[in-house]
This record gives C-alpha cells, structure tokens and sequence, in this order.
C-alpha cells in the first residue's frame, strides 16, 4: 500500500520548499497543496531560469507529474489566472493537463482581500504583517460556515451567492476607510472564474485515496512554517492555517494512517517574514550579511525577510509536531561568509530559567538564545560534490542530526535544482 508523503517547512516559511518538491518530484506521480494560498511564494531555479510559483504545486514542472490544488487550500482565481497564464507562456506547458482543483478549496473573494488590509490597519503597532492576500477573512468564512468554494461557480446561482457575501463584507468594511474600484475587481474575478472552468475541477479525496490505492505515490506539499501554524505557532503572528503534518489529512481527505515519511526542511540559519518573535534574530551586521548573501526577500511581497542564527528549540518541537523522519538542510553555501557559527541550543527565560523548550509566552517572554559557536568552513560550497564537503560543513550537519535526533538525508548548497547533495 502506497503512502503520502509530507513535505514541510520547519521554521517560519521560505526554508526552499519549491526547490526540494521539483527534485523529489520525479519520484511521485502526484504533488498536492493541502493549505494555505496565494500567500506562498515557492521559488524554482532549472536551466538557468527562476520561476515563483503561489498556488500552482511545484510539481508542475516535471510532466508526469499531477498537480492537485487541495481542498484545505483557500484559493484566489484573479492570482491563478495570472499565474496560470505566465507558466503557459514561459515554460511552454499545457496545464489542462495536469492541473486539478478541488471543488471543496474556499475561494478568495475580492472583498476578503479588501477586509485583510482593513484588519491590518486597525491593528496598527499589532499588525500581523499578513500579506494581505486575503488568506485570514477566506479562512474565517470557512469556519464560520458562510465561505464560497471552486465547485460553487459552477452553480447558476453562483453570482447570488457571492453577492451575498460581498455584502456581509461591505457592511463590516463600512467601518474602515479603504479605497476600492469595485467595478474592477468584480469584473476581474468572474473573469478569472469563467477562466478556472477550464481546469479539471475534481472531487480531489476520492482521486487522491484512488491513486493510493491504485499503487500511486503521492508528495503532499505544506506552504508557510510550521512556526506559523494557527495552532502551533507564535499566535497571534501566525497564519491561518494548520502547516503541520496533520493538516494534509484535513487539508487532502487522507487518513493519517496513510502518511508516510514526514520530509522537514529548514535552513541552516533562520529567516522571519512579517511580525511576531524571533528568538535568535539578528539585528545587527551579521544579520544585514545574511539577508544580503541569501537573497532574503519575500517571494511574495517582497519585504526584507529578517535574519538569524539557527534555532534548536523550535526545531525540535517542529519535529516533535510533525513526527519528521528526514531532515533536509537548505542554503548551507550562505553561511560560507561567516567564520564562527552560532548554534541557539537553548533558551534563557526571564526568570532565569534555562530550557530547550518552547514557552507558552513565546510573545512577550523575554528569550536569552544560549549559544554553541563552531568553526565556519568559510569556503565556495554552492554546488559542490558530496565527497568535496569541508571538514566543517560535515561537523555542523553532524552536530545538528546529534541534537534533532534526525538524519539530514539532504543538503542543498544552492538555488538550482543540481546544487542538492543526498546524503
Ligand atoms: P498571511 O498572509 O495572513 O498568511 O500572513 C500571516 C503571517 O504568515 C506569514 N507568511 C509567510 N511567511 C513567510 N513566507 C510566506 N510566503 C511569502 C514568501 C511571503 C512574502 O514566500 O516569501 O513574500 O512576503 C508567508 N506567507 C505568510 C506572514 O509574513 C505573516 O507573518
Ligand atoms: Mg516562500
């Protein structure tokens, strides 16, 4: 019996997940996106070509592979259109082929995206730093029983029901002052609505069990960190959905006793877009190289991701969560500027206390980092052969599998799909 795999990130997103589903895709007839949306920014590097993708998986690339957007997912037609449109014309594809969309994801309105923004500036100071791409209201809708899903705008009575939520939006938007073109934005999204009809909308549990027991192997595909899970994370700076393992099955309709290896990817120092705690951020220097030699800036939004040294606690409760069976390590080649490397082992809390747990006021506890410094390899690792890895390089990995109690079966050494060493 064929299992799901689970692919995650570890940390708070942007740990390279695009890159690592394109290389494990060979392997899996199916790639599935079980949460999250148009908030994801996967980046994709092969043939000397960059692509970002946001709702579309990452397996999109490799041609047998089928790419099913999960009904866990909140999905947002005016950013498909446009996505699906500049993969058919860059990459000469033909998505219709390979490209499935659940009837149970909930659709993004335009006036969710409108409600993410009025949220965000009544917050102030407390802003999350959402990306304002709706994500939140979509998933509040979801909860509270009133959402609009893909199956329904095959419904002819599609265009009353969105006005009706429009316009429970409109009365609470009534509060805030936001500037809109709601002639434009409605036009856009019938549109792109009209445009996803072409698509295989799909009752997505049934083709994903169906290929399982058909033998099929599937790659679930998580979005965002775990750290940012709406259960897990540092709420209330987190997103709006469950990252972790478990979402796959309430975000694919797969029972749990079907997952399989649990892949946790996280990068060799730590990054954090938007608000909310970092223990071991960076707000110096160090931190200002990091960001400029790793190219740290939202895939999405562009926004300079914050930087730091790599974390053990949360890893370790991200990996207790997620039940990891294989660590993956990405962008060991940044840390080549540095000579000395810290490694956070543990935390100082406020009253002293020292502990490699994470504590229930992540927010306003006062984290001390405690450190372990090793010897940098401080050379050109981008690309190398596994027998060429410096002396320290294997240190640092095998220092990490010691405290994770986790193999790091991958290293990745640079952005393009050959720059990955399997260990
Ligand atoms: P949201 O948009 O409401 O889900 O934001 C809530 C928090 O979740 C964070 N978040 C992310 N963090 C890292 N990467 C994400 N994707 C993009 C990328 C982000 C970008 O790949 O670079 O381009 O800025 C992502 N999406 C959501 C977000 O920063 C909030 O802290
Ligand atoms: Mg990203």
């Amino acid at each position: 019996m064929t299992k799901v795999d689970v692919l995650l990130g570890l940390q708070w997103g942007d740990e390279g997940k695009g890159k690592i589903v394109d290389v494990l895709a060979p392997k899996y007839d199916v790639v599935a996106r079980f949460q999250g949306g148009p908030n994801a920014g996967h980046t994709l590097e092969f043939d000397g070509k960059k692509h970002v993708l946001h709702q579309i998986p990452s397996g999109i690339f490799r041609e047998k592979t089928k790419n099913i957007i999960g009904n866990g997912v909140v999905l947002d037609p005016i950013v498909l259109k446009r996505e699906i449109e500049g993969v058919t014309a860059k990459f000469n594809l033909n998505l219709k082929e390979n490209l499935y969309i659940s009837k149970k994801a909930q659709l993004i309105i335009p006036t969710h995206r409108l409600l993410d923004q009025a949220y965000e500036t009544a917050k102030g100071v407390d802003k999350i730093g959402s990306t304002l791409k709706g994500i939140g209201p979509t998933y509040q809708d979801k909860i509270g029983r009133q959402g609009l899903r893909v199956g329904d705008i095959l419904s002819d009575k599609f265009k009353e029901k969105f006005k009706k939520l429009s316009d429970i939006h409109f009365a609470i938007l009534k509060e805030h002052v936001i500037e809109y073109n709601w002639q434009e934005l409605e036009a856009s999204f019938f549109e792109a609505v009209e445009f996803i009809k072409q698509f295989k909308l799909i009752e997505s549990e049934y083709v994903i069990n169906n290929e399982l027991n058909a033998g099929k192997t599937i790659l679930a595909e998580g979005a965002q960190g775990s750290l940012l899970d709406i259960d897990f994370g540092s709420y209330p700076f987190v997103t709006s959905s469950n990252t972790v393992s478990a979402g796959a099955c309430t975000g694919l309709g797969v029972a749990p006793s079907r997952i399989g290896e649990v892949y946790g990817i996280f990068k060799a120092y730590s990054t954090r877009v938007g608000s909310g705690p970092f223990p071991t951020e960076l707000l110096d220097q160090e931190g200002e190289s990091m960001r400029k030699e790793g190219n740290e800036f939202g895939s999405t939004t562009g926004r300079p991701r914050r930087c730091g040294w790599i974390d053990l606690p949360s890893l370790k409760y991200s990996i207790m969560i997620n039940g990891v069976t294989q660590l993956l390590m990405m962008k060991a080649d940044v840390l080549s500027i540095f000579s000395t490397i810290k490694i956070c082992t543990h935390y100082k809390l406020r009253d002293g206390s020292i502990s490699d747990t994470l504590p229930y006021e992540l927010v306003n506890e006062q984290i001390t980092p405690i450190y372990t410094e090793m010897k940098g390899w401080a050379c050109n690792v981008k690309g190398i052969l596994k027998q060429d890895m410096p002396k320290e390089l294997n240190d640092y990995i095998h220092f990490l599998e010691k405290e994770l109690n986790v193999p790091i079966t991958l290293v990745s050494t640079g952005p393009d799909r050959t720059e990955t060493i399997h260990r």
